[in-house]
């Protein structure tokens, strides 16, 4: 999130697309039913479903799963044309007037740089035209025609309600009135929040979905504002902090990234990421990447990591490919993986494509379970009937399964939806022979470093090496590793302005990530957790929810990182003067001096906004505003464009209907054994989603009795119009199959699916909710994940499981 959950109640306007808040989000939906209440805000939902949160809304229009791109490009086009836009905040705050060079173009649905062999994109043609100075070349009357404001008015032309409507099914009357309010938040002092998860993410072209939501929200001002922002619901209940550790395959701490093949030593790493700034006096916070890359290697490894040695920079993998799911289970699929450690995880559940996923775990020499459940990854090898039939004696896998706690069994903390770090304390022993995961992992650690200090082996310095300070070295404690990646001086640290003054003494916790330096004099696992436990103490236990400003800003509940700060960007919260947009939603003013007021300023305390050359609030681009156009960063274009899923009931992209290689999203990863895996329409005509229900907790709760009875068994949405045709009648047993499997399930035959005209046809879709598998106390029963395709997003590599098609018929 941008904002955080309680700051919704300030929106005037609520736009729910690709979520389902009051379902999958119920506690933190409350704040939208405060803002109906407290502030007359309206709540409007696009979902192909009438859901729970649509039941709760002013207004609801259906849309056709995996074409948000077409509906939301359609609205930057209703917002350009009808000049529905925040002039100042467009002009100001966001690359609208720079100026893109020459060789960038967009033709027959293809940016410049495409290279069909690789599938994937050389971005060079995408960059700003840069003077002199090594500064990008800007036109303030936004005339230009290549700025972006032009280029983007031109891309988004061929998006009429029309082609929106031909395109999403969404009836071209609702669509219209959804842009009318929407564009009434353009006023300055107006603003309209986003609330997204999965129904944006999980698509083939997930990341530019939510990236052209961010765009309406910067044609209309609508970002760092109280009230206002791109807020994603975040899934498990620490799946923020997943993320802001560095989790993911190539990632590193805080959003830092792992290096690539090519970049052999530091400073070839640190040219692309330590960026100088595009414009004149511009802050480009990514400048301080050493300080905050150092203090990770001191972090990780101690007195190992030298000037010397570049900081231990050889240490790190260098990324040839990513190492996500898809990748590895494909690489496991053809036999390339030997053993496998599943933490918290049970793929044959939940990952796409569920027989290649089964396939690839029977080919692993040995798997690794830690789990408090017995699940169907664990269980993969055993024989259950017609839910998972499988030749038991044929699969050689050893699994070894150790029993985990869960959260409720242990002190740490957990980071929500809006970066809140809060603490939480233990609320039973665990039971039997359970074991934390940091223990587990810890034993792990230690049998691993001892057998390579024996045996050496091909590069054991990462291991032996790795700074383990723990008291008690196999069981390190929820304190111990909060306050290492808080971080803490190593020698005294000096304020650069002043040498004679120590801001922190050695061994002293660090009050915040301005104290990070790249000379190995601090430490810190996480910079953006840098301010989680100082000298005073753990913040993330605080629980003073006072509000003395009146809008939900409570900076002594908890913590949010990064310093504290609620509301990111804040400072454009306020005009090019300084003044807030809105003053009844007050975050941050300039007063003369300096940046204050209910939120912890997002920009540097004493920048004068009325300075020539004005620092702007988009602190962390080098350009200092917000990018319309991504000259880089996306794998898959500069501008968001509507691509079909890979598995659609339509034969072409309506967009570029003579150009298949702009059918389906060009710089998509697919592996090649899937790609002739895909359903035609011929065979399978219905457009396929799948999503949560309140009632259960994906594959956990079904070992639960209470939530197995009041959800006891699989079904599957469909509309009457499409039971009609197939003659299928509520309650009726019916066979969904996609081209990778088949399942059985319940028809629930019900209104609140809509078919629609999409492409000159008619279009149904069949909902599945995800919850049953073969293990557990609820009936047993197939697996969603049989039906849907291995293909992922192109930046995240996110499955696109929440739209693909099926065939449905009476079983
Ligand atoms: N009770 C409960 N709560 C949960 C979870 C749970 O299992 N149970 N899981 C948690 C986790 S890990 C996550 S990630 C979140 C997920 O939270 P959500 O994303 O809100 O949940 P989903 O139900 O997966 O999907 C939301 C909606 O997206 C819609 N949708 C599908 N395709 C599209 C599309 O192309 N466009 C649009 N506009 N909408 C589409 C679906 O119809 C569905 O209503 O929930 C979390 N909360
Ligand atoms: N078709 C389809 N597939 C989907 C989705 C969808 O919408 N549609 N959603 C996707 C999403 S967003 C998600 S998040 C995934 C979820 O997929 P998974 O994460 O694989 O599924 P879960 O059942 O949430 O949890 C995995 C395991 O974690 C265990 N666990 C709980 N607490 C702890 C703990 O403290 N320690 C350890 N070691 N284990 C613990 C649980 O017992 C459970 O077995 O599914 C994805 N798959
Ligand atoms: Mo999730």
């Amino acid at each position: 999130m941008t904002n955080h959950w309680v700051d919704i109640k300030n929106a005037d306007l609520i736009l729910i697309m690709g979520g389902n808040a009051a379902e999958a989000h119920p506690c933190g939906f409350k704040w939208v039913i405060e803002a109906k209440h407290h502030n007359k805000a309206k709540l409007i939902v696009v979902d192909p479903r009438f859901t729970r949160s649509a039941a709760m809304s002013d207004y609801y229009a259906p849309i056709r799963a995996g074409s948000d791109i077409a509906f939301l490009g359609g609205v930057i086009n209703y917002l350009l044309s009808n000049d529905k836009i925040q002039h100042e905040y467009v002009k100001h705050y966001t690359n609208g007037s720079f100026i893109v060079g020459e060789a960038y173009k967009f033709e027959d649905g293809l940016f410049s740089g495409y290279d069909a062999a690789k599938r994937s994109y050389n971005n060079s043609s995408w960059a700003y035209e840069m003077d002199e100075k090594g500064f990008a070349k800007v036109d303030p009357t936004l005339q230009h025609p290549r700025c972006v404001l032009q280029l983007m008015k031109q891309h988004y032309a061929r998006y009429t309600p029309e082609m929106v409507s031909t395109i999403s099914g969404t009836p071209k009357d609702k669509f219209l009135k959804i842009c009318e309010s929407i564009a009434e938040t353009s006023a300055p002092g107006k603003v309209m929040t986003i609330m997204y998860a999965l129904g944006w993410t999980q698509h083939s072209q997930g990341s530019q979905i939510i990236r052209t939501g961010a765009l309406v929200q910067l044609l209309l001002g609508n970002i760092g504002l109280a009230g206002g922002g791109m807020n994603a619901l975040r899934g498990h209940s620490n799946i923020q902090g997943l993320t802001d550790l560095g989790l993911l395959s190539t990632a590193l701490t805080g959003y830092m990234s792992l290096p690539k093949e090519s970049e052999q030593d530091l400073d070839t790493y640190y040219k692309t990421r330590a960026l100088k700034p595009l414009r004149p006096n511009q802050m480009s916070f990514w400048q301080n990447y050493p300080k905050f890359f150092v203090s990770q290697q001191k972090a990780w490894w101690g007195k190992a990591a030298t000037k010397d040695n570049d900081w231990a920079y050889h240490y790190l993998p260098k990324w040839d490919k990513g190492y996500d799911m898809l990748q590895t289970f494909d690489l496991m699929h053809q036999g390339k993986v030997n053993g496998y450690i599943c933490q918290g995880f049970n793929p044959v559940a939940s990952l796409a494509n569920k027989t290649k996923v089964v396939e690839s775990l029977s080919k692993l020499k040995y798997l690794v379970i830690i789990d408090p459940l017995e699940t169907e990854t664990a269980n993969f090898w055993k024989n259950y009937g017609e839910y998972h039939d499988v030749k038991t004696e044929e699969i050689q896998t050893t699994v070894f399964r150790f029993p985990s706690t869960c959260f409720a069994e242990e002190d740490g903390s957990l980071t929500n939806s809006g970066r809140w770090l809060q603490w939480h304390w233990r609320g039973a022993e665990p039971p039997g022979e359970a074991k934390q995961d940091a223990e587990i992992i810890a034993e792990l650690f230690l049998r691993l470093r001892a057998l390579y200090q024996k045996e050496g082996g091909a590069f054991p310095d990462p291991i032996v090496n790795l700074s383990w300070p723990y008291k008690i070295p196999n069981s390190p404690s929820a304190e111990e590793l909060a306050m290492e990646f808080n971080g803490k001086a190593l020698a005294d640290v000096l304020d650069p302005k002043d040498p004679t003054k120590v801001l922190a003494k050695a061994g002293e916790q660090l009050s915040g990530f301005g104290l990070l330096r790249d000379d190995g004099s601090t430490s810190s696992g996480c910079w953006i957790y840098a301010g989680a436990w100082t000298q005073a103490g753990n913040q993330m236990a605080r629980r003073d929810n006072s509000d003395p400003w009146g809008i939900g800003q409570t900076l002594n509940w908890a913590w949010a990182w990064p310093a504290n700060r609620r509301v990111l960007y804040n400072a454009a919260s306020c005009d090019p003067s300084g003044k807030p947009w809105n003053a009844k939603r007050r975050l941050i003013s300039w007063t003369g001096d300096k940046w204050t007021g209910s939120d912890v300023p997002d920009i540097r305390p004493d920048a004068n906004p009325n300075d020539p050359d004005a620092v702007r609030p988009f602190i962390m681009t080098a350009e200092g505003v917000a990018r319309l156009f991504a000259p880089s960063g996306l794998a898959d274009g500069p501008l968001p464009e509507h691509y079909e899923p890979f598995e659609t009931p339509l034969e072409v992209n309506p967009l570029h209907p003579n150009n298949p290689k702009a059918k389906s999203n060009p710089a998509a990863r697919v592996f090649k054994s899937d790609f002739d895996q895909f359903g035609k329409p011929d065979k399978f005509p219905y457009v396929a989603t799948s999503y949560r229900l309140t009632e259960h907790f994906h594959y956990w709760t079904k070992h639960a009795r209470s939530n197995a009875v009041i959800q006891p068994q699989q079904f599957v949405e469909i509309g009457e119009e499409l039971a009609k045709e197939k003659g299928i009648a509520n309650g009726d047993t019916v066979k969904v199959s996609s081209n990778r499997g088949a399942i059985k399930a319940v028809a629930l035959v019900t209104k609140r699916v809509a078919s629609l005209d999409v492409g000159g046809k008619r279009v149904h879709t069949v909902g599945l909710p995800n919850h049953w598998g073969f293990v557990g106390l609820a009936r047993p029963g197939f697996l969603v994940n049989t039906l849907t395709p291995f293909v992922g997003d192109a930046n995240s590599q996110t499955p696109e499981v929440k739209s693909f098609t099926v065939n449905i018929e009476k079983a």
